[in-house]
């Protein structure tokens, strides 16, 4: 029954800060998704008979690389398949999967806020036991398999209808397809006092939700309109489509810039949110405010014990280095251990699973907590309607006594997208190498205080993460840190991340741009942007 298909390797296989990422006409080439598959089973161990999660975010190919998992599942052994319906699975609502039916593992397929589509990205992208992103020993030895592989199993079958709930065998092997949505949305009811934000919501607060065309569409829907009685219209864009509708499902001004019109127009609602392609993103505005990721992290940190799940407080928070300080000030004053790590959900997950972390969170729209191993949008959107109805106070009001209390980071992201690699690789290279000679020199009003590159040990492994980040710590705590993206698919991507701190008794009202504006002159001048890179501004600011 099993067929053993002979292979030759792929040379690009390398996962980056979240899985294998490529054009999805480069994942079209004849066994291009087979062998990225049966390499990460090579180097897996025991799973026979074990539970496989398979579910993606609906973007183009997610039905076909699904029947393709779940032929090589079963010619490799695994016992049973656990597919969402429709092939839809969020990456949170995947991570839950794994963890509430204790599955060996998953393959989320998403390549997250990149577009869909036949010319767009498509990712696989494989998650342990404990439901989180494999760590680097893992995806080093899948990328390493991949350049020696020379076959692969599958069977000859029928494609499984996706499309109606239920068990059948393929194979010897059990495939069943479930509600992608009941499990999750019943775990946001334990976690968060849901009487309390539909009383919030019945007396008249409004919220706007838009989903981008991508996964959370059928999560928002019943979590926020049917289970909470938002009204219908609350969730916007509410239907996944293969290409979510020509839009990149990215989460922030440029491309959710209906939300942002619609927060800062004329008869705003009170609370705005999106979500990313594959739904663990998180974009928070209240009605004339957008909250950053940074700060958000900040405040749910602080307020979190208000809802049931966090009431007995956090055990601690953590991080990503790139992401602003502003949850270090809460842990401080929270007497919470503060924990940075490398960009990238993986890192967190062995600070999860030791209980050193109860949240954590990324810059980059990322915030998630120990109730599953990845970050988690609508979770984020739902801690926060849970502290404005405990608090009955506006995000404005929450946001300005949280600055006021723990003083603000001034914070922006920005982005340089499209480079060429060399130009890129160039630029981080010198500024590297520039790096131990840089403490002492001033530019503009600025004093380079400190100077390096992260790097991360692991405390619960003792795994060490290298070359993290280029970080200039400039005197009076404002920080530059330059890293080269790890999920694009086509040409580099540098990120510049901008902090400035201001205590509470300083200036806490100033527009971002200006409050920073000292320090983007800094990080053209001292990484020689403009030169290598012929650019005089950023593709996006987030
Ligand atoms: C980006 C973000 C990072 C995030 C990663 C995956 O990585 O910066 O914080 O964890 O995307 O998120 P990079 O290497 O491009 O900077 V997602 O929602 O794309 O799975
Ligand atoms: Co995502």
């Amino acid at each position: 029954m099993t067929l053993t298909i002979a292979t030759t390797p792929y040379i690009d296989q390398k996962p980056g800060t979240s899985g294998l990422r490529k054009k999805v006409r480069v994942f079209q080439q004849a066994r291009y998704a087979e062998n990225f598959v049966q390499s990460v089973f090579d180097v897996l161990d025991d799973f026979a008979g074990q539970t496989l999660v398979v579910g993606g975010d609906g973007r183009f190919l997610n039905r076909d690389v699904i029947q393709t998992v779940i032929r090589m599942a079963a010619a490799n052994g695994f016992g049973r398949v656990l597919v969402g319906l429709g092939g839809i699975l969020s990456t949170p609502a995947a991570s839950n999967i794994i963890r509430t039916y204790a599955a060996f593992g998953g393959l989320i397929l998403s390549a997250s806020h990149n577009p869909g589509g036949p010319n767009e990205d498509f990712g696989i992208k494989y998650n342990i036991g404990n439901g989180g992103p494999a760590p680097e020993r893992i995806t080093d030895a899948i990328h390493a398999r991949s350049m020696v592989i020379d076959r692969y199993l599958t069977v000859d079958i029928l494609d499984v209808d996706l499309d109606r709930l239920g068990e059948t065998q393929v194979a010897g092997m059990v495939v069943e397809v479930i509600d992608p949505v009941a499990d999750y949305a019943e775990l946001m009811e334990r976690l968060f006092d849901f009487d309390a934000i539909r009383k919030l919501i019945a007396g008249g607060f409004r919220l706007s939700f838009d989903a981008m065309h991508a996964v959370t569409g059928p999560y928002a829907h019943d979590i926020l309109e049917r289970r909470l009685g938002a009204p219908a219209g609350t969730v916007t864009n509410g239907t996944p489509l293969p290409d979510f509708g020509g839009h990149h499902p990215d989460p922030n001004m440029v491309h959710a810039h209906a939300l942002f019109d619609r927060m800062f127009g004329s008869d705003a609602p009170d609370f705005g949110a999106a979500s990313d392609g594959d739904g663990d993103r998180n974009l928070i505005l209240g009605r004339n405010i957008f909250v950053t990721p940074s700060d958000s992290l900040a405040a749910l940190a602080a307020n979190a014990h208000l809802a049931p799940g966090y009431a007995g407080g956090l055990k601690g928070i953590a991080r990503s280095m790139p992401t602003s300080g502003a949850a270090d000030r809460v842990a401080h004053a929270l007497g919470l251990p503060l924990h940075e790590t490398p960009t990238g959900w993986k890192f967190f997950g062995n600070l999860l699973d030791a209980g050193m972390a109860t949240i954590c969170g990324e810059e980059s729209a990322g915030t998630g907590s120990d109730h599953v191993r990845e970050k988690d949008g609508l979770w984020a959107v739902l801690l926060w309607l849970n502290i404005l109805a405990v608090r009955g106070e506006s995000v404005a009001a929450i946001m300005a006594g949280h600055w006021a209390r723990f003083g603000r980071n001034y914070y922006a992201r920005h982005d340089y997208e499209g480079l060429e690699t060399a130009a890129a690789e160039q630029l981080v290279s010198e500024l590297r190498a520039a790096l131990p000679a840089l403490p002492g020199r001033t530019t503009g009003s600025l004093t380079v205080a400190g100077a390096d590159e992260f790097e991360y040990l692991d405390p619960v492994d003792g795994s060490l993460s290298r070359g993290q980040g280029l970080r200039l710590q400039f005197e009076g705590g404002a920080r530059i840190v330059f890293r080269l993206s790890g999920t694009g698919t086509s040409g580099a991507t540098l990120r510049v991340y901008l902090e400035r701190y201001e205590g509470p008794d300083g200036v806490l009202d100033a527009e971002t741009p200006a409050a920073l504006a000292d320090l983007i002159a800094a990080a053209d001048h001292l990484a020689g942007i403009p030169r290598h890179t012929g650019r005089t501004a950023p593709t996006v600011i987030t």
